[in-house]
């Protein structure tokens, strides 16, 4: 299709190249406050000054601060916040490309219609603009309809990546005034999930971690790309900076991974493990620690006579140990770790048993230390298991909650909503139909994923074969599954059949099989609020203020829900008009910061809006000695009761972190039914061999690098050439394959392969590459687009996900996106 000419049609650009005022008159959904905001916004903008405004960027989740520079109504450059804690003054590679964003030429520049009733990647859409006030009216009464015929659950709303209380956190009241147990699925099972869910299983608290690097002394890594994508990726690289440039002693670092990348190149003990086996070193490592005596008693505990019984495969008798903040070590040692030596986890991993025990005595001996693990270690059938067992080795060396240990985030100090929802259901929201369906992808089903989160990549498979039900329209905020799904493919005939609604600017996968585009701002385009991913686990909420009036005839998707929620009959509609618009949440948000001003002194949305942060230091809660304590204002002083650890630490029935874990342990039949787990022992860590679908010789892995910016940031050329500066993928990005594994196949460096599983082929070009492992072939997502934009779509290499099997975790529901397995031929 002509992206072009459905993107900017002649009307288009009239509209465009109009006046404020005109945009305020066809920017019918905003309502008052946020017209005036645009009026400000380009009231700013006089000749030859230049206005900085505060944002946050937006490419990926490290949420970094930035100053925005605008002189005569064109934003010209990006600078970190000198004052914000993540940015401190500088930005990633990619921070600076957010006017790529803004001006992409290939932007939706207002609302459409799809007058092409075929879908597919070779059917033009045929969008035609339309006013808001239709787009938005299309919608409600489609949701109408759906609701007076008790069919609300057929309504889906999904989202990526959602940013704070304006966007995302307006979605759940949606669903539950509308009526619909699929208002909102986040994507977070496509995310990470593993990481949060596997965490939980043994403290209770279902969030990612905040960790204190600056005062570790050792970090182990498992699957994390510490120097390439963790969150807060910049904020990584400086603390990386300070703990082995400055400070002293220099924090070791042993980093786990599949090839050589940045982080294991910048490491003091690089670990090439074969995929999915991450918990059998981690089990490993619990051995040596328990057997060499090297745990910290403090927190677990000590055999009540303090001579060491943990002696390679022997059982211990439970009552000889008296376990401290611990709840089953003993029964954990004698299920599971009494057999798992180096000797044994050597055969599993493929490391050498010297390398893996020199990492347990270092990380045994060296305190303050931190077990990290993000999606390399989790994205795999075994996912769970591999976290649990690595998260335990926090708790046996005492960091949880620890100087240079790991902490949970705290949340903001906001308002309240400006008005509550709760007096806003009518009997329909309380009691209709709906209540008694299940979510269309199966979480929280014993015929699903009884304990994820979220089952986005379920989402379209799950309706094409009407199993629970088929939607009948869906609605899609930050994500495009079409692409970012495991086999999108599928998705792409379930959205044949579905009224489809996208709120992207810009013209992905996902929109290309829309019916509705109602475009959302840019970010450098709205007034939106972004509490912190977890940072330093004390409280930091931020503001993006727009820079520009809108460019185009786009309105923020926060307004665009709001006013679709006004059109809903009954008092549903009443909720919103008295919400208004997401101004008006923002502002009342921000009184919450009246009477618990931040650090910078921002203690109302004026302030907020100058400095575009409020955080509020330190973290309150502190593990010392084998107790934990509250701050009092000066020092950790306040020791916290047991009941006050149980609700704020470790949120476990047992209100201890559970070696054994109880929810696991009260959900047993079901998990044994669905995994034919062992019912005896799969409440411990243990080690379960992963499960490789895909059919072929090789393990694939598709991690992201420095320049990958997820799903979006595949529309401009200047990333994309240098997604790849060590193996000099330029225009392409190259395939990484070991020479040997390359010459047993006849492939030539630089050539031409295609990759095959069992859901098809994909084609691009492999570079050899000694730091991947033979058994591996590895490449970096972002490409093999179809649609996207002109600088996106129609390159190679192909796209990986069109061969990764949909393969979840059924714990976590974590997507196993580096589980398959593919092979590798010249062409
Ligand atoms: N630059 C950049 N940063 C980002 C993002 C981005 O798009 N670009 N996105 C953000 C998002 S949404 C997320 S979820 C995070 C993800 O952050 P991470 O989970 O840290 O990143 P990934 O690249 O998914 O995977 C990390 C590493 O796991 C390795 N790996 C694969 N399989 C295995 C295995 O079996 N064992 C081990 N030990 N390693 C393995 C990969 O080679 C890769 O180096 O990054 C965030 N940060
Ligand atoms: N093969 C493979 N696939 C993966 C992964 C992998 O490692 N390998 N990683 C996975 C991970 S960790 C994640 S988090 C997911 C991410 O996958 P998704 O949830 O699909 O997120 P994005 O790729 O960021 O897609 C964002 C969508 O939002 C749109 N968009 C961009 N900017 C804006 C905006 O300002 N407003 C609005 N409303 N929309 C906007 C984009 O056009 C795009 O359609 O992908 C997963 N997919
Ligand atoms: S680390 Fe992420 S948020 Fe920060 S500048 Fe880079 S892309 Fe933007
Ligand atoms: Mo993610």
């Amino acid at each position: 299709m002509d992206i072009l000419s459905t993107g900017l049609s002649r009307r288009r650009f009239l509209q465009a190249s109009g006046t404020a005022g005109a945009l305020g008159a066809v920017g019918l959904g905003g309502g008052a406050l946020t017209t005036l905001r645009e009026a400000e916004a380009q009231a700013a903008t006089t000749p030859g000054e230049t206005r900085i405004t505060k944002n946050i960027c937006h490419q990926c989740p490290a949420r970094c601060g930035i100053d925005v520079y605008t002189t005569n109504g064109r934003v010209h450059a990006i600078y970190g916040t000198a004052d914000h804690p993540i940015s401190n003054g500088k930005l990633c590679p990619k921070g600076p490309l957010g006017t790529y964003i803004l001006y992409d030429p290939d932007r939706f520049k207002g609302p459409m219609k799809r007058t092409n009733p075929n879908k597919g990647r070779n059917e033009d859409p045929g969008f035609v603009p339309i006013s808001w006030e239709e787009a938005l009216d299309t919608v409600a009464e489609r949701l109408n309809t759906l609701r007076d015929q008790g069919e609300s659950h057929r309504f889906a709303l999904c989202y990526g990546r959602g940013w704070g209380a304006s966007c995302a956190g307006l979605q759940g009241t949606f669903g539950s005034l509308y009526g619909s147990p699929n208002v909102a699925i986040g994507h977070s099972s496509m995310c990470s999930d593993g990481s949060i869910i596997s965490k939980k299983a043994l403290d209770g608290v279902g969030g990612y971690n905040a960790y204190d690097y600056a005062n570790a002394n050792m970090l182990l890594m498992f699957g994390v790309g510490f120097l390439e994508a963790f969150r807060p990726y910049n904020n990584n690289m400086q603390v990386w900076g300070y703990i082995r440039g400055v400070k002293v002693p220099k924090t070791r670092i042993t980093a786990v991974d599949i090839h050589i990348n940045t982080t294991l190149a910048g490491s003091d003990r690089a670990l090439m493990i074969k995929p999915g086996t991450d918990g059998a070193l981690a089990l490993a490592i619990a051995h040596v620690i328990l057997t060499e005596g090297l745990w910290e008693r403090s927190f677990v505990g000590d055999f009540t006579d303090g001579v060491n019984r943990f002696k390679t495969g022997e059982r211990v008798s439970p009552s000889l140990f008296e376990e401290k903040w611990v709840k089953g070590l003993v029964d954990w040692w004698n299920t599971e770790l009494k057999d798992r030596t180096p000797a044994w986890a050597a055969e599993i991993t493929d490391l050498y048993e010297r390398d893996i025990l020199a990492t347990a005595r270092e990380f045994g001996t060296t305190r303050p230390s931190i077990a990290l693990f993000e999606r390399g270690a989790h994205a795999h059938s075994n996912g769970v298991l591999n976290g649990m067992a690595i998260h335990a080795l926090n708790a046996l060396v005492g960091s949880l909650y620890a100087k240079g240990g790991l902490m949970s985030q705290m949340g903001p100090s906001y308002g309240p909503m400006p008005v509550d929802a709760k007096d806003f259901m009518d009997d329909y929201a309380l009691n209709g139909p709906w209540k008694t369906q299940p979510r269309i992808d199966l979480k929280g089903h014993k015929d699903g994923y009884l304990l994820a989160n979220n089952m986005l990549q379920e989402l379209g498979p799950n309706s094409l074969a009407g199993n629970p039900y088929k939607l009948d329209t869906v609605m899609f905020y930050q994500t495009n599954p079409i692409w970012t799904a495991p086999n999108g493919q599928v998705w792409e005939e379930a959205l044949k059949e579905v009224f489809v609604i996208d709120t992207s600017p810009f013209p992905g996968e996902t929109a290309m099989f829309a019916d509705l585009i109602l475009p959302d701002h840019t970010y450098l385009e709205r007034l939106q609020d972004a509490p912190t991913y977890p940072f330093q686990g004390w409280p930091m909420t931020q503001l993006r203020v727009p820079a520009i009036a809108p460019l185009y005839d786009t309105q923020y998707f926060g307004d665009t829900l709001i006013e679709i929620g006004k059109r809903i009959k009954g008092p549903m509609g009443d909720y919103y008009k008295a919400l208004d618009n997401t101004e008006n949440v923002i502002r009342h948000l921000a009184k919450g910061f009246a009477t618990d001003p931040g650090d910078n002194g921002v203690n109302d949305f004026e302030s907020w809006k100058e400095k575009g942060v409020w955080y509020k230091k330190p973290y309150i809660y502190r593990f010392v000695d084998g107790e934990f304590y509250t701050w009092d204002g000066q020092d950790y002083a306040i020791l916290m009761t047991e009941e006050e650890v149980k609700e704020s630490l470790f949120k476990t029935d047992s209100g201890k972190f559970e070696l054994r874990s109880g929810w696991l342990e009260s959900n047993a039949d079901w998990i044994a039914r669905k995994t034919g787990r062992d019912p005896r022992t799969l409440m411990f860590p243990h080690w379960e061999e992963p499960v490789h679908p895909g059919g072929g010789d090789l393990y694939m892995v598709t991690p992201k690098v420095a320049m990958h910016a997820e799903g979006r940031g595949a529309n401009i050329p200047i990333a994309i050439a240098t997604l790849q500066p060590v193996l000099g993928g330029r225009k392409t990005a190259y395939i990484e394959i070991n020479p040997q594994t390359a010459r047993a196949r006849g492939i030539a460096n630089g050539s031409r392969v295609r990759l095959s599983s069992d859901l098809g082929s994909i084609e691009g070009y492999c570079k050899y590459y000694e730091g991947c492992r033979p058994d591996t072939i590895v490449f970096p997502m972002e490409h093999g687009h179809w649609a996207m934009g002109r600088w996106a779509k129609d390159r190679l290499p192909g796209h990986c996900g069109e061969i990764t099997v949909n393969q979840s975790d059924r714990i976590t529901g974590q997507c196993s996106y580096y589980t398959t397995k593919v092979s590798i031929e010249a062409v």
